[in-house]
């Protein structure tokens, strides 16, 4: 075990108010793709970046298009994951009394198959579906399994309970973070390449002296961190 983790490891076992906020990194592990993994793929079959087609544009007036990368590329892998060891081993802090609560850009629903309660989805989940239309409520294997683009049984889109670009977040969900940001003894940070905002300012929230970056790559933030660790973070994690 390396200097990192070890004091990684010291520091929760003496706390017993610790957050975690993660991003599409924390899934790959679990074979889901992170935004990267997917634009290497979507170069040979789709025009645009993975961001614009996710996009409430696209959505809207390229319904088809939105829906052919969003059932093979986001549901698909999704539907085959299983939780790995960083989703197991937070579900764990929570159980043991340590980890207040899950804040996560995913849509995957992982943490909760892990067991973790307390989890606040801050772009949604493919797992809720609605009709845009009447409301009507749609789980995520109708929305896999129609031909195309889901349709209601009144007429209209089914769309996923998911934030898109160009959408607004839930403000309920964004305080709910700050708040547990703001109180939280140690926060840490993995899987995620802080980029998305509003997401990645939740980080200017915490005011204590023990802040953790998990992420394979370098981000722009690591300078703000008072532990920085460039490994997978479900191995970084089931060492602790
Ligand atoms: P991102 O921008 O794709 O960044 C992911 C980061 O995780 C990268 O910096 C990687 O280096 C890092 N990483 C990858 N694997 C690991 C690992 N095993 N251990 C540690 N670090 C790793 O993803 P963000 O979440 O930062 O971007 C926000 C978007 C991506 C959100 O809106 C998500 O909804 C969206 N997304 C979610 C999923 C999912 O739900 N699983 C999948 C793909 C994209």
């Amino acid at each position: 075990m390396n200097e990192e983790i070890k004091t990684l490891k010291e520091w929760i076992a003496e706390s017993n108010n610790i957050v975690f906020f993660g991003g599409a990194g924390v899934s790959t592990e679990s074979g889901i793709p992170d935004f990267r993994s997917v634009d290497g793929l979507y170069a040979q079959k789709y025009k645009y970046p993975p961001e614009t087609i996710v996009s409430h544009t696209f959505l809207t007036q390229r319904s088809e298009e939105f829906y052919d990368f969003y059932k093979e590329k986001m549901v698909a892998p999704v539907l085959k994951a299983k939780p790995n060891k960083a989703h197991i081993r937070l579900a764990e802090l929570e159980k043991e009394g340590k980890l207040k609560a899950v804040i996560t850009q995913n849509i995957d629903g992982l943490h909760q198959a892990a067991g973790s309660k307390e989890v606040l989805e801050l772009h949604g989940t493919i797992m809720k579906n609605y009709c845009s239309v009447c409301g009507k409520k749609y789980s995520v294997d109708d929305v896999y399994n129609s031909k195309g683009v889901p349709k209601c049984s009144c007429g209209g889109m089914i769309r996923p309970d998911v934030v898109l670009y160009e959408e607004g977040l839930d403000m309920e969900v964004m305080e709910k973070a700050v708040n547990y940001i703001q109180n939280a003894d140690i926060l840490i940070i993995g899987g995620t390449s802080l980029v998305v905002y509003p997401a990645a300012g939740l980080i200017q929230y915490y005011r204590g002296k023990k802040l953790v970056l998990i992420n394979l790559s370098e981000t722009a933030q690591d300078r703000y961190a008072d532990l920085v660790i460039h490994e997978k973070i479900g191995e970084v994690l089931s060492e602790v």
